[in-house]
C-alpha cells in the first residue's frame, strides 16, 4: 500500500501542531520540576505526529474521546494552551475548575466528550458516542483515542466487534508506545500481551 504524499500547507500544519504539543510539554516538565504541581502526569512528547495528524483532518464538529495521555490530543486540537495549563495547576480558571488536573484534562466545547483515564475506556466511549451520531444522522465521526496495552481490555475487541456490524462512523486510533519505541535493549517493555499481533506490529 503507498501512501499518499502530503501537501505543503498541510504537512506545516501538521507540524504546527506537533511543535506547539512540544512546547507545551516541556513546560509542563519544567512547572512540575519546580514544585508548581503535584500529581502524576503523563507526556506525549515523541507522540505528536501521531495526534496531530489525526487531528489535522477532523472537523469542528468530530467528536473525540482522550486518554490518561490527554495532552497532546487537547493541545493538538486548537483548545486554549493557559486553560489546559490553569487546569494541570489546579486552578479555577481550568478548563474544569482545576478539579480534574492533568488526568482527565478535558474541554467539551472542541468536541471532547470525556477524557477516560480507565485503560481502553474511550473506544467504547467513542463507540457510543458514533452510535448517538448515527441515530441522529449528522454527518461526523468519533474518535477514540487509545494506547496498546488497552488491547487487552475486552471492552476495546467488543467495541470494534459492535462497531463494525452496525457500521458506526467511529475512527479507533491506537498509539502503540510499546517496546519498539525505545527498544528492550534501552528498558523499553511491552504493555499489552496479546494475540492480536497485526494491531501492535512493528513496521
Ligand atoms: C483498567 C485499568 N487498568 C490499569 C490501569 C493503570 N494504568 C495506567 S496507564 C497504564 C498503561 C497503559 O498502557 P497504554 O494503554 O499502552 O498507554 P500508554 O501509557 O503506553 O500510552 C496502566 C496499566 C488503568 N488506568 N486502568
Ligand atoms: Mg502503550
Amino acid at each position: 500500500m503507498t501512501t499518499p504524499a502530503l501537501d505543503r500547507q498541510t504537512s506545516l500544519s501538521i507540524f504546527e501542531r506537533m511543535l506547539l504539543i512540544r512546547h507545551f510539554e516541556e513546560t509542563v516538565i519544567r512547572l512540575y520540576s519546580e514544585g508548581r504541581f503535584a500529581s502524576h502526569y503523563h507526556i506525549y512528547i515523541g507522540q505528536e505526529a501521531t495526534g496531530s495528524a489525526v487531528l489535522e483532518v477532523l472537523g469542528d464538529k468530530d467528536l473525540i474521546c482522550t486518554t490518561h495521555r490527554n495532552h497532546g490530543h487537547i493541545i493538538g486540537r486548537g483548545c486554549d494552551p493557559n486553560r489546559a495549563m490553569a487546569e494541570i495547576l489546579g486552578r479555577a480558571t481550568g478548563f474544569n475548575g482545576g478539579r480534574s488536573g492533568t488526568l482527565h484534562l478535558c474541554d467539551a466545547s472542541r468536541g471532547f466528550l470525556s477524557t477516560s483515564a480507565i485503560v481502553g475506556g474511550c473506544p467504547g466511549l467513542a463507540t457510543g458516542a458514533a452510535y448517538g451520531i448515527k441515530v441522529k444522522r449528522e454527518p461526523h465521526v468519533s474518535v477514540g483515542f487509545f494506547g496498546d496495552g488497552a488491547l487487552e481490555e475486552g471492552l476495546v475487541i467488543e467495541s470494534f466487534n459492535i462497531a463494525a456490524l452496525w457500521k458506526l462512523p467511529v475512527v479507533y486510533v491506537c498509539e502503540n508506545n510499546s517496546s519498539g519505541a525505545i527498544g528492550p535493549q534501552q528498558g523499553g517493555y511491552p504493555t499489552a500481551t496479546t494475540a492480536t499481533d497485526s494491531f501492535t506490529r512493528q513496521f
